[in-house]
C-alpha cells in the first residue's frame, strides 16, 4: 500500500492532463497493486451555453476525473459526500466478483451515502481490461457525476492490435440548463415525460453548433500518419448516439471492455452505458482542412427528444500553425436520420467477439434457465385528486414483464445477506410475460402496469438464456439494457416478436459479442446468455435514466455456490445504513 501511495500523485497529474489531451501508457509498477482515489462530492458553478448553474461533481471536476488501473489491481475509492443530495458511485461494467458491496446502485446493493458521510469502494479488477465508466447511481445525479474508468492490460501483456501512438478519451454526455434532479422530480409528479436536455457534450463541451458555445469546443489535435486509440464512452442520460468524424474512418477493436474482431466503419452507434475503443488512423499528410467530430441521437421515441448535435473539431498539428490554421475550412460529415433503425441494426450486427487462446469465449451451449421479458412503456392511473399529464391523463411508467419496479427503502443486498427480506422484496418476478399479446403489433387498449419490488432467483452457475422483447405499447423504442455484475453474450437479435421455435436456430454460439449493456432493437428482441457465476444481488435496467425512473428494471439474486470461493464476501464495516 505504501508503494502505491507514493506513486499516486504522479499518476493523477498524468491523467488530469489526459482528459483534455492524450496519455501515454503510464509505466507504473507491477499489476496487482492497490490504487487509492479520493472522490469529494462537491457542488460547483459551471457555465455552458451562457448559463451558469450549480452542479454536483467529483472533486469539482466536470466531467469527473479518470480512474486508471491495470488488470488485477485493487482499488480503494473513498467517497466523501459534501452535498445535500444522496449519492453512490457505480463502477459500470466491473464484475465485482462476490463483492456486490462495491457495485453501487442505491437501494439495490447499498444504502446511499448521505450528506457528510463517507464510504470506501473496495474492489479488485479481475480478468478485465479496456474502457469502462464510473457514474453516480442515485436518481439522476449521474447527469453530472461521471468519468472514465480505464483498465490497462497487465505490464507483461499488450493490445491484440498495433500499439497506438496516443490514447484519447471521448466522453459523450448530456447537458441540462436546469437541475436534472428537479426535472425528473417534476416529471414523476406530473406524470409527463421529463424535459429533454439542452445539449450534448464531448468531454463536457457542447461545441460550436449551439448558441453561445463556440469557446466550449473539444479539439482533438493530431499528427499525420499516426494511429490513435479513441476510448469512446456514452455517459448521456437518455440517448443512443451516432458518432462520426468527417473524412476519417475507425477500426472498432473493443466494446464494453471486451476485444472484438476489428472492423472498419465511418459511424459508431453507442448506447448510454456502452463504451467502445476504436483506432483512428490519421492521414499521411496534414490536410488543409479541419474536421467536425459529431454526435447526435438515434431514436424512434414518440415523445420529445433532444435532437441537437454536439461538435468537436479534429485538427492536424503543423509546424506553421497560428493564423493560417485558424482560417482552414471545417468539413462536416453526414449523419443518418435520427430514426435510422436500419443503420443502428446494421452496426450492432457487425460486432463479434475476438476469440483466441488468451481470450476464449465461454458461451453457454445448453440452457438451464430460460426467461422471456418484455421491456417497454406503460402507464399508471392518475391519483384521484390530481390531474396528470401523461398519455390520456395517466402517468408514464415503464416495466419489465409488466412489472414497474418500486425502489425499496432498504437495500436489497443487505436484506438478502442478513436474511431480512420481509417487506423489502419478493422473489416472484415473472419468468414469462403474464399476459401474452402481439408485443410489436397493435398495442393493447389497457396500458396499465403493475408495481412491485420483485427479484428473480438463480442457482449458482446456472446457464441462463434471457430474451428481451420490446413492446409497442406507447410506441416502439430501443432500450439499452445493462446487467450489473456480469458480461453476457448476444447470441441472437431480430425484429418483431421472438419466435422460440425458429429464432434459436440462427443463434451465434461461436463468436457472439460480449457486453454489459446491449440495445434491444426498436420493435425487436435480443437473446443473451451467461453463466450465473457471481453470487449476489444484481440490478438489470434500461440505461435510459428516464425509463429507469419509470420502473424499467428488475434485480437478480444469484445464490451462493457450495465452495467457499463461490460465496459472497462479507460486507465492509463502513457500508452505509438506511
Ligand atoms: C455559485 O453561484 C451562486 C449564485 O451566484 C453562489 O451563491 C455560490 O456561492 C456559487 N457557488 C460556488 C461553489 O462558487
Ligand atoms: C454537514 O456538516 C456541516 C458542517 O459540519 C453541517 O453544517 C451540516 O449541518 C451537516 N449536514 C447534515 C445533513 O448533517
Ligand atoms: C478491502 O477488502 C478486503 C477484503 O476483500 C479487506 O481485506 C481489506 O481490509 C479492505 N480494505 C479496506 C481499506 O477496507
Ligand atoms: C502476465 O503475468 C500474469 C501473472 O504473472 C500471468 O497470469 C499472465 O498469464 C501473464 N500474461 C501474459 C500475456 O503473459
Ligand atoms: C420544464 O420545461 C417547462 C417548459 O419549458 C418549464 O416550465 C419547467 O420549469 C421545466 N422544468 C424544470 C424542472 O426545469
Ligand atoms: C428537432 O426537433 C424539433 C422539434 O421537435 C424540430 O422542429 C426540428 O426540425 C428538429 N431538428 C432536426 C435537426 O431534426
Ligand atoms: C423517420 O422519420 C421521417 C420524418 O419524420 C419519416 O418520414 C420516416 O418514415 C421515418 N423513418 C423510419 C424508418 O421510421
Ligand atoms: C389529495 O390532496 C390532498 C391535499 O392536496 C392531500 O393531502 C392528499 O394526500 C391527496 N390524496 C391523495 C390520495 O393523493
Ligand atoms: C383514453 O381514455 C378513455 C377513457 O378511459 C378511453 O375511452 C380512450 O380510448 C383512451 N384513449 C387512448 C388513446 O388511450
Ligand atoms: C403482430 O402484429 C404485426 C404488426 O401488426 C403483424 O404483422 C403480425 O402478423 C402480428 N402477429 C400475430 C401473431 O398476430
Ligand atoms: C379493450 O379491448 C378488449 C378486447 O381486446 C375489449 O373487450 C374492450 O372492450 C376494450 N376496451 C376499451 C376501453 O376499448
Ligand atoms: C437519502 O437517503 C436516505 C436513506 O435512504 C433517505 O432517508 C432520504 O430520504 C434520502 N434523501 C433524498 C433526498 O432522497
Ligand atoms: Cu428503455
Amino acid at each position: 500500500m505504501g508503494a502505491s501511495n507514493t506513486l499516486l500523485p504522479v499518476f493523477v497529474v498524468v491523467l488530469h492532463f489526459a482528459l483534455c489531451c492524450f496519455f501515454a501508457l503510464p509505466q507504473v509498477a507491477n499489476a496487482g497493486i492497490t490504487r487509492h482515489y479520493k472522490f469529494e462530492i462537491v457542488s460547483i458553478n459551471v457555465t455552458r451555453l451562457c448559463r451558469t448553474k450549480s452542479m454536483v461533481t467529483v472533486n469539482g471536476q466536470f466531467p469527473g476525473p479518470p480512474v486508471v488501473a491495470r488488470e488485477g489491481d485493487h482499488l480503494l475509492v473513498e467517497v466523501v459526500n459534501h452535498v445535500s443530495s444522496n449519492v453512490t458511485i457505480h463502477w459500470h461494467g466491473v464484475r465485482q466478483l462476490r463483492n456486490g458491496w462495491a457495485d453501487g446502485p442505491s437501494y439495490i446493493t447499498q444504502c446511499p451515502i448521505q450528506t457528510n458521510s463517507t464510504y470506501v469502494y473496495n474492489f479488485t479488477i479481475t480478468g478485465q481490461r479496456g474502457t469502462l465508466l464510473w457514474h453516480a447511481h442515485f436518481q439522476w445525479i449521474r447527469a453530472t457525476v461521471y468519468g472514465p474508468l480505464i483498465i490497462l492490460p497487465q505490464l507483461n501483456d499488450s493490445y491484440p492490435f498495433p500499439k497506438p501512438w496516443k490514447e484519447v478519451t471521448i466522453l459523450l454526455g448530456e447537458w441540462y440548463n436546469t437541475d436534472p434532479e428537479a426535472i425528473i422530480n417534476q416529471a414523476l409528479q406530473t406524470g409527463a415525460a421529463p424535459n429533454v436536455s439542452d445539449a450534448y457534450t464531448i468531454n463536457g463541451l457542447p461545441g460550436p453548433l449551439y448558441n453561445c458555445s463556440a469557446k466550449d469546443t473539444y479539439r482533438l489535435k493530431v499528427m499525420p500518419e499516426k494511429t490513435y486509440l479513441l476510448r469512446v464512452i456514452n455517459a448521456a442520460l437518455d440517448d443512443d448516439l451516432f458518432f462520426t468524424i468527417a473524412n476519417h474512418s475507425f477500426t472498432v477493436v473493443e466494446a464494453d471492455a471486451n476485444y472484438v474482431k476489428p472492423f472498419e466503419t465511418e459511424l459508431l452507434l453507442i448506447s448510454p452505458g456502452q463504451t467502445t475503443n476504436v483506432l483512428l488512423k490519421t492521414k499521411p499528410i496534414a490536410p488543409s482542412a479541419k474536421f467536425f467530430i459529431l454526435a447526435r441521437p438515434y431514436s424512434t421515441s414518440l415523445g420529445p427528444i433532444d435532437n441537437t448535435t454536439v461538435a468537436g473539431i479534429l485538427e492536424y498539428k503543423t509546424c506553421s500553425h497560428s493564423s493560417k490554421s485558424k482560417r482552414l475550412p471545417v468539413i462536416r460529415p453526414p449523419l443518418p436520420p435520427i430514426n435510422a433503425t436500419n443503420v443502428a441494426a446494421n452496426y450492432s450486427s457487425r460486432l463479434r467477439r475476438l476469440v483466441n487462446a488468451q481470450f476464449p469465449v465461454n458461451v453457454p451451449q445448453k440452457v438451464d434457465k430460460n426467461f422471456y421479458f418484455t421491456v417497454g412503456l406503460g402507464t399508471t392511473p392518475c391519483p384521484q385528486n390530481q390531474t396528470c399529464q401523461g398519455p390520456n391523463g395517466t402517468k408514464f411508467a415503464a416495466s419489465v414483464n409488466n412489472n414497474s419496479f418500486v425502489f425499496p427503502s432498504k437495500a436489497i443486498l443487505q436484506s438478502y445477506y442478513f436474511k431480512k427480506s420481509n417487506g423489502v422484496y419478493a422473489t416472484n418476478f415473472p419468468t414469462f410475460p403474464p399476459k401474452p399479446f402481439n408485443y410489436t403489433g397493435t398495442p393493447p387498449n389497457v396500458t396499465f402496469v403493475t408495481q412491485g419490488t420483485k427479484v428473480a432467483v438463480l442457482p449458482f452457475n446456472a446457464s441462463v438464456e434471457l430474451v428481451l422483447q420490446d413492446t409497442s405499447i406507447l410506441g416502439i423504442e430501443s432500450h439499452p439494457l445493462h446487467l450489473h455484475g456480469y458480461n453476457f453474450y448476444i447470441v441472437g437479435q431480430g425484429f418483431g416478436n421472438f419466435d422460440p421455435k425458429n429464432d434459436p436456430k440462427n443463434y451465434n454460439l461461436v463468436d457472439p459479442v460480449e457486453l454489459n449493456t446491449a440495445g434491444v432493437a426498436s420493435g425487436g428482441w435480443l437473446a443473451i446468455r451467461f453463466f450465473a457465476d457471481n453470487p449476489g444481488v444484481w440490478f438489470m435496467h434500461c440505461h435510459f435514466d428516464v425509463h429507469l425512473s419509470w420502473g424499467l428494471t428488475m434485480a437478480w439474486i444469484v445464490l451462493d455456490g457450495k465452495l467457499p470461493n463461490q460465496q459472497m464476501l462479507p460486507p465492509p464495516s463502513d457500508l452505509p445504513k438506511c
